[in-house]
């Protein structure tokens, strides 16, 4: 097995030199040490790890002479910045972790890599003799995508602020930096716009049938976006139109297209709905919504959906997608689409999702020769809210079952065909909230399987295809882990948990 699989790390680091000496044991107090303000946000991020399971950890500022043994974060640069799509890029995300028996250095050219670092030196953690010990070891690690993203469904059923907060964790535990919310759907609206209130206390109080209503307000959207950049984490914001829009319309009645404000919808069938975006007043609306939006959102991005347009005739959905597009642009964002949109857009700076995998293949592979790049979202493997089994309790199965074997042996380059892979952003899972609606069933769809996607996301793709059982050990790794920090998890039987334990 090569040696980047022996440690219990999840993304695997790409590159792990032979680890010869004595482990670094921290039976003492530990003193995380850096040599920028700029490493603070990981400083503490790993003091608090090292925290959590005892060690007698603290951050230090830079000008803070150390006690004990040293774990030292040193930014090789004084300037980077987040590239055009938002990101820190892959540069910046990548770097080096060198642990001996006498302390541990973590060395980047960002804070995103040093927060990297972080996460794998708490992975590395492991307790022997009444003391936690690290290897020793020499790790070069950078991520294989740029983009490794999660979407999180917040319309069908709400996820307050907290909870938001806690996934941001898991996200970040498992090297991922991007949240897409999807803000709202035909059940339910989740954040407020001051030019149209009544989105969120109308469309604010509904939601799917057993889901939890609820809506975030301006300040929480601000506070989840300030919380995700000091951890490296983009948010990516999505209004989905022209489809998925019931709710925008139960709270907007747009009578000049003659609508009455229709009944909420609590069902769970999609594609049903449509905003008219022939129509001024429709467009108007959508106009104000995007440059709010676009005005509390510092990342480049306007998510503006585009898919299931099920009623939709295609020349009006095509022109509509358009029109969404150009409205993104006019408030200086860049667009992304699901892969329905590739039939309207215009601009090839337009980012697709691709998700179905029963629809739109030739003419997802047509949009990336084009020069669309592709965010891969492959519902079979990435859906989230797939069952792991017909028995399962939580989630739906329309897009088959989704066991962790599934989740893992994929792979986004070979996964469309004719897909130049070069066009290929990154990866994004999801999980759509039509049947989960507590924070228990969202951990439990989460883990483990998001970690096997954050595995092809970050980690060099091998010459074999990827097998289960080189990620099974250290997903089993994980789980003290997990139930430390209070994440449930699926004990899925094609994990031998027992063996970590
Ligand atoms: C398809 S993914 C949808 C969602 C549903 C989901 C359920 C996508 C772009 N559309 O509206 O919630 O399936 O799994």
């Amino acid at each position: 097995m090569d040696r980047n699989l022996t440690f219990p790390v999840v993304p695997a680091p790409t590159k792990i030199a032979d680890g010869k000496g004595s482990p670094l044991i921290l039976d003492a107090e530990v003193s995380v040490t850096s040599n920028s303000p700029a490493a603070q946000d990981a400083a503490e991020y790993l003091a608090q790890a090292l925290a959590e399971v005892g060690i007698a950890a603290t951050s230090l500022t830079p000008e803070s002479a150390p006690v004990g043994t040293q774990i030292h974060l040193r930014l090789t640069s004084a300037d980077f910045e987040l590239n055009a799509d938002g990101l820190p890029g892959i540069a910046a995300e990548s770097y080096e972790l060198s642990i001996t028996d006498t302390g541990a250095q973590i060395s980047a050219s960002a804070p995103a890599g040093l927060q990297h670092g972080a996460t794998t030196v708490a992975q590395l953690l492991t307790q022997a003799e009444d003391a936690w010990q690290l290897p020793a070891t020499e790790i070069t690690d950078a991520p294989r995508y740029a983009w490794r993203g999660f979407s999180l469904d917040i319309a069908r059923s709400f996820t307050p602020l907290e909870e938001i907060k806690e996934i941001i964790d898991v996200l970040v535990d498992l090297k991922c930096n991007v949240l897409h919310l999807h803000l709202c759907d035909d059940q339910g609206w989740r954040l407020q716009i001051r030019s149209h209130p009544e989105l969120t206390t109308i469309s604010g109080e509904t939601a799917v049938e057993g889901g939890r209503a609820g809506f975030l307000t301006q300040e929480d959207y601000t506070a989840l976006i300030d919380y995700a950049a000091a951890h490296n984490v983009l948010i990516v914001p999505e209004i989905d139109v022209p489809g998925h829009t019931h709710a925008l319309l139960h709270a907007l009645p747009l009578a000049d297209v003659g609508r009455q404000a229709p009944d909420p919808y609590t069902g769970i069938e999609v594609g049903f709905s449509e905003l008219r975006l022939d129509d001024p007043t429709a467009v108007s609306i959508l106009t104000d919504i995007l440059a709010e939006i676009a005005e509390l959102t510092p990342g480049p991005w306007l998510h503006v959906g585009g898919d299931e347009p099920l009623v939709i005739p295609g020349e009006r959905y095509a022109t509509s997608v358009a029109t969404a597009e150009k409205l993104v642009r006019e408030v200086g964002k860049k667009a992304i689409g699901w892969n329905e949109s590739v039939r309207g857009v215009q601009n090839t700076k337009t980012v697709i999702q691709h998700w179905d995998h029963r629809t739109e293949l030739a003419a997802l592979a047509n949009a990336a020769r084009q020069g669309h790049r592709v965010i891969m979202s492959p519902a079979a493997h990435v859906y989230l809210d797939m069952k792991y089994t017909a028995d399962y309790p939580h989630g739906q199965d329309w897009a088959g079952l989704i066991e962790v074997a599934n989740s893992y042996e994929w792979d986004p380059a070979t996964n469309v065909p004719n897909l130049d892979a070069n066009q290929i952003l990154g990866i994004e899972a999801a999980v759509w909230t039509e049947k989960i609606h507590t924070r228990e069933a969202m951990f439990e769809m989460l883990l483990p399987r998001l970690a096997s996607i954050a595995e092809i996301a970050w980690s060099p793709r091998p010459e074999q295809e990827r097998e289960l059982g080189e990620i099974a050990p250290r997903l089993a790794a994980q789980a003290a882990r997990w139930e430390r920090k209070g994440w449930p998890f699926y004990r899925s039987p094609q994990v031998d948990w027992s063996a970590a334990e």
